[in-house]
């Protein structure tokens, strides 16, 4: 397994939409156990595979957050929404390709999504609280869309600016 570096806001490949991935191959699990070794060292919550250069659609997640409950890492392959609730949540989002902004976005509170397994099977599941913000997420970065985009546009440019010094800073050692 490899910790793969992550991608920081702006990088064009963050606006791309992604490939479906075409088979469920040895490759796609050794790149998916790579993306959750990547996303607890970072540490987060979800990681999408374009945050990592890689522009198919597939995304990880674990959103047990209490100490001592055990892991629940999660693959999705494919993933699509297959319904949204009307009900809507609004919660504090963050992203590692943008550290350390923070800013709340209303989403659907609950979904039920589609996607296919490490096993090649297709499952379906409903998801609510922060795995519900988490899966919507990162089904957004597979749309080359970012938590940002829901903002206005001065905040969006505030914090792009901000990126943008901190990538210059990181260039510069
Ligand atoms: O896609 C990403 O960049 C991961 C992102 C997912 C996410 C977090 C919160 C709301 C929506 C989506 C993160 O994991 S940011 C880091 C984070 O939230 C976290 C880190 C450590 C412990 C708990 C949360
Ligand atoms: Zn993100």
């Amino acid at each position: 397994m490899t910790l793969r570096p992550i991608l920081i806001h702006p990088d064009p490949r963050l606006k791309k939409r992604c490939a479906p991935v075409d088979s469920v191959s040895p490759e796609i699990g050794a790149l998916a156990e790579d993306m959750l070794q990547t996303m607890y060292d970072a540490p987060g919550v979800g990681l999408a595979a374009p945050q990592i250069g890689v522009l198919q659609r597939l995304f990880v997640m674990d959103c047990v957050k209490e100490e001592g409950e055990a892991p629940q890492p999660m693959v999705l392959i494919n993933p699509e929404v297959i319904w949204a609730s009307e009900d809507t949540n609004t919660h504090e989002e963050g992203c590692l390709s943008i550290p350390d902004q923070y800013a709340e976005v209303t989403r659907p509170e609950r979904v039920q999504m589609r996607w296919l397994g490490l096993d090649g099977k297709t499952h379906e599941d409903e998801f609510d609280g922060l795995w519900a913000t988490c899966a919507q997420h990162e089904l957004d970065h597979l749309n080359g869309k970012l938590f940002i985009d829901y903002l206005g546009v001065m905040k969006r440019q505030l914090i792009t600016r901000r990126m943008e010094k901190l990538k210059r800073e990181r260039a510069r050692g």
